[in-house]
């Protein structure tokens, strides 16, 4: 199917906040530049902002709505003479516009025919804001006098440099431990991924300073220690990923004495001896809403490994698409890893009428998880289940009770969205899946989702309910069918608390944690995962992203904790409240400043502290069409992120991390213009 754009079929899009007494509205106008009237379409959009399906829409009907996908007609027999421009005016959508990336970020016309034609289609504009509109990282800029002598991303635990020698024109790396060996393989592969043409590794005949590394006993698996005497620059370590730290810590000293001569030195005497306060420091990357190939996730492994970030956590499936390929379920990718109009999963979040997507085949797969393990990190693959399956389940419906009546929708606005935890073809799926997904991951870590099922998840599955009367009884069950067609909008979290969905859930999450279990395998989830209290809390951990104080409620309870607050870890959150800021702000929003400063466990009991696994960043990619919203949103504050997971609170220093901030490498390099 073709789909050109066309340059005289415009899309203008405009935001107008609530005002003087007067509702919000989103208006949306198509102009026809062309020769030709136009008759015989119908307009569909996608973005993150939706439209809400029972809302009150002028000059249009809303034909067809998936989620963020809406698609509008015009009225009968209508012509866009040229010249001309229709005015759709939406008065309802679920929630309000707050920044520029809500918009529509597709717009295409479809025509009876199956046909399409993409519109030119700038961003929205809001009525309220004329300030050009933010992209590209923003950079703080190396100052000339800083607080410190070298120039190292996270700051280490013990930093005593003195004097300050020549900087030698690279390094060439001398080992013979075995560990040590694969840990300067590990780091040429780093420093040529990142910083090619600096030339950090280099011979001896191009002027190379000599680094010895040698094995020392009783480093903690991920601790170094840095020595300069002169001349001899030593790494001493216990482990590979010891020295690869120990390699990245001497890297950016020099990146920054090279870069930047007059701020920092290369030291003469003294040594750094390093270790990280937290275990897991991760980032969480969802990679259903944008797909991002393979190029793509190896140049963020390098950008993780630069950070000392020790685990991804790679969100897999969700609503929107599924991206790795299962030998038994074929259709997984053939139809779950698609969006285009007339697919099964139409165009959302700005994707094109055009089949787009992909996923990561099997040798992909593969070549990731060395390349990653070679960098320290450790892969967790997320399938998220029961909830946020929709396009599991359009590839496979047998996952949903055949005799189903009405809908329930999730918080995203899709429609019967969750895996049915009633039917035995269910868990064969789910169990053949993860064994192969076992295969392919081998830290043993399945995240499982469990997030945000909405409350009225099978409420008219006569399987489901039957089940749900066994268990829990008529009453729970009879209220749980008064749920049918009731747009709960829920977040899961503790809106299910007690409710069928809830008991429903934990005995699905109980029987797969044990299924994962019975394989050697830690299961993770969401802290919704808690509900119900029936996974193994030694065999699991949790996700949690609401607030701290849920986390440290979690931590007492029992759960292991990766603590991820959408309002300073969540990485699509706008970095300001402003129109002009690319991201989201439903969970709040937070600048770099901001979250270097945020303490995960502030408040926190020494007993709850027990029970802290570490810290991770969520990246949810519905805003991220445009790449350089992505870097925008993601650095400098994954390196913020760093520095909390590795430094000791009392050691961490805005002032510093600024002033050395602006030496780490972005994903696409992609900067504030
Ligand atoms: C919530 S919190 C989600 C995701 C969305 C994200 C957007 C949680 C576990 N799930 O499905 O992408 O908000 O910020």
């Amino acid at each position: 199917m073709s789909t050109p754009r066309h340059q005289a079929l415009r899309l203008e899009t405009l935001w107008n906040p609530p005002a003087d007494g007067k509702d919000f509205s989103y208006v949306l106008n198509l102009k026809n530049l062309a020769a030709e009237p136009l008759s015989g379409f119908s307009l569909c959009i996608s973005g993150p902002g939706r439209v809400d399906p029972a809302g009150r829409v002028e000059g249009a009907t809303v034909s067809r709505r998936l989620s963020n996908f809406t698609e509008f007609q015009p009225p009968e027999g209508f012509v866009l003479g040229t010249g001309e421009t229709w005015t759709i005016s939406v008065h309802a959508l679920s929630w309000q516009f707050r920044h520029w990336t809500d918009g529509a970020t597709s717009a295409y016309l479809a025509f009876a025919d199956g046909s399409t034609v993409s519109l030119a289609l700038e961003p929205t504009r809001s009525a309220a804001s004329n300030a050009p509109l933010k992209r590209g990282a923003e950079i703080f800029p190396v100052p000339a006098s800083v607080p410190v002598q070298v120039s190292i991303i996270p700051w280490p635990n013990h930093v005593a440099v003195a004097s300050k020698q020549p900087l030698p024109a690279g390094f060439t790396l001398q080992a013979e431990d075995p560990d040590a060996k694969a840990a300067t393989d590990s780091f040429k592969v780093l420093v040529d991924h990142l910083f090619a043409v600096e030339g950090i590794i280099r011979s001896a005949a191009e002027g190379a300073a000599a680094v010895t590394l040698k094995n020392a006993v009783g480093f903690g698996p991920e601790a170094y220690r840095l020595s300069f005497k002169g001349e001899a620059i030593t790494v001493e370590a216990s482990s590979r990923t010891g020295f690869l730290y120990g390699l990245v810590t001497l890297g950016q000293i020099w990146r920054g004495a090279r870069l930047h001569p007059r701020t920092f030195q290369f030291p003469a005497s003294g040594e750094i001896v390093d270790e990280p306060s937290m275990g897991w420091r991760g980032l969480h990357l969802d990679v259903a809403r944008q797909f991002y190939g393979e190029a793509e996730i190896k140049k963020l492994m390098a950008v993780l490994a630069w950070n000392k970030l020790n685990r991804f956590h790679w969100h897999l499936s969700d609503d929107e698409a599924w991206r790795v390929e299962i030998d038994a379920y074929p259709a997984l990718t053939e139809i779950g890893a698609w969006r285009g109009h007339g697919l099964a999963v139409p165009p959302l979040l700005g994707s094109s009428p055009a089949r787009t997507g992909g996923y990561y085949t099997k040798p992909v797969i593969r070549e990731i998880v060395a390349y990653a393990e070679e960098l320290g990190i450790e892969i967790v693959p997320e399938i998220d289940i029961p909830g946020h399956c929709y396009a599991m389940l359009q590839a496979i419906p047998d996952l949903r009770d055949p005799g189903e009546a009405g809908s329930y929708y999730s918080v995203q606005g899709f429609p019967d969205n969750c895996i049915n935890p009633a039917r035995e073809k269910t868990y064969q799926v789910i169990e053949t899946i993860f064994s192969e997904l076992i295969e392919l991951f081998p830290f043993k870590t399945i995240h499982i989702g469990a997030d945000e099922v909405p409350l009225g998840a099978w409420s008219g599955s006569p399987e489901a309910l039957a089940r749900l009367r066994a268990v829990a009884g008529d009453d729970i069950a009879d209220a749980h069918a008064e749920r049918l067609n009731v747009i709960t909008n829920t977040h899961g979290a503790d809106d299910i608390h007690g409710s069928g969905t809830a008991i429903l859930q934990a005995e699905f999450l109980k029987r797969i944690q044990s299924f994962l279990a019975s394989k050697g395998c830690i299961t993770g989830g969401w802290e919704e995962a808690a509900h119900g209290d029936v996974i193994d809390k030694a065999k699991s951990y949790l996700c949690s992203w609401r607030n701290v104080e849920v986390s440290a409620e979690l931590a007492d309870r029992g759960y292991e904790i990766v603590v991820c607050p959408g309002q300073v870890y969540y990485l699509d959150m706008a970095l300001r409240p402003d129109w002009d800021e690319p991201g989201a702000s439903w969970a709040g929003t937070s600048d770099a400043e901001k979250l270097y400063a945020f303490d995960p466990v502030g408040g926190w009991t020494e007993t709850q502290k027990q029970k802290l696994r570490g810290i991770q960043a969520c990246i949810w990619s519905e805003p991220m069409t445009d790449r350089a919203v992505f870097d925008r949103l993601v650095f400098p504050r994954l390196s913020a992120l760093a520095e909390t997971g590795w430094t000791k609170p009392s050691s961490k220093s805005w002032e510093r991390f600024k002033a050395l901030a602006g030496l780490m490498p972005l994903l696409y390099g992609l900067q504030q213009s």
